[in-house]
C-alpha cells in the first residue's frame, strides 16, 4: 500500500490537528496516546513519512528507536513503571490502525492488566498534564 499523507500521525506532523507532544527532534516526534491502553503510555513516531518498519531508511530508522528509549526511560520514571512495554504493529494483520510507523511506549505494572488497544479516549486534561510531566522530566 503506498504512503497515505492523508493518516492522522501526518496530520499531526503538519499541525494539522494538535497532540500532547512530548519531544521533538529532527527525525521524531513523541506524543501522548489518545486511547491510552495505560496512563503514560506514549506513541514515538519518525517524521519521515514511512508506513511501517519495512519502508524507513536504517539511518532514520536507528535515529527513532534511540529515541524510543529516551522516552521509555522517561515513563518508566515519571509513572514509576517496573516494566516498559514497547511494541510496533507492522500491517492491519498485525493489528495497526495508523499506518504511519511507530512505537507504542507503555508502562506495565505487576499482575496489571493494560485497555484494550486504541479503544478508550482518555480525557484531554489528563493527557495535557501527563505531557507536561513528561516534559518536565526530559528537561
Ligand atoms: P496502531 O494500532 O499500532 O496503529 O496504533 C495506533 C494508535 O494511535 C492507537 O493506540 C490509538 C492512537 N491514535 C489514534 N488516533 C489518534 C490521534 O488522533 N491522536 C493520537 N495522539 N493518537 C491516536
Amino acid at each position: 500500500m503506498p504512503y497515505n499523507p492523508q493518516n492522522i500521525f501526518a496530520r499531526i506532523l503538519r499541525g494539522e490537528i494538535p497532540a500532547h507532544k512530548v519531544l521533538e527532534t529532527d527525525h521524531t516526534l513523541a506524543f501522548m496516546d489518545v486511547m491510552p491502553q495505560a496512563p503514560g503510555h506514549t506513541l514515538v513516531i519518525p517524521k519521515a513519512p514511512a508506513e511501517s518498519v519495512f519502508e524507513l531508511e536504517p539511518a532514520i530508522l536507528a535515529a527513532t528507536i534511540l529515541e524510543v528509549q529516551r522516552v521509555a526511560r522517561v515513563v518508566k520514571q515519571v509513572f514509576q513503571a517496573p516494566g516498559v512495554m514497547i511494541a510496533q504493529l507492522n500491517g492491519a494483520a498485525a493489528g495497526q490502525s495508523v499506518f504511519h510507523l511507530h512505537f507504542h511506549v507503555i508502562p506495565r505494572y505487576d499482575g496489571a492488566d493494560f485497555h484494550i488497544h486504541a479503544r478508550d479516549m482518555a480525557d484531554p486534561a489528563v493527557l495535557a498534564e501527563h505531557a507536561a510531566r513528561l516534559r518536565a522530566a526530559l528537561g
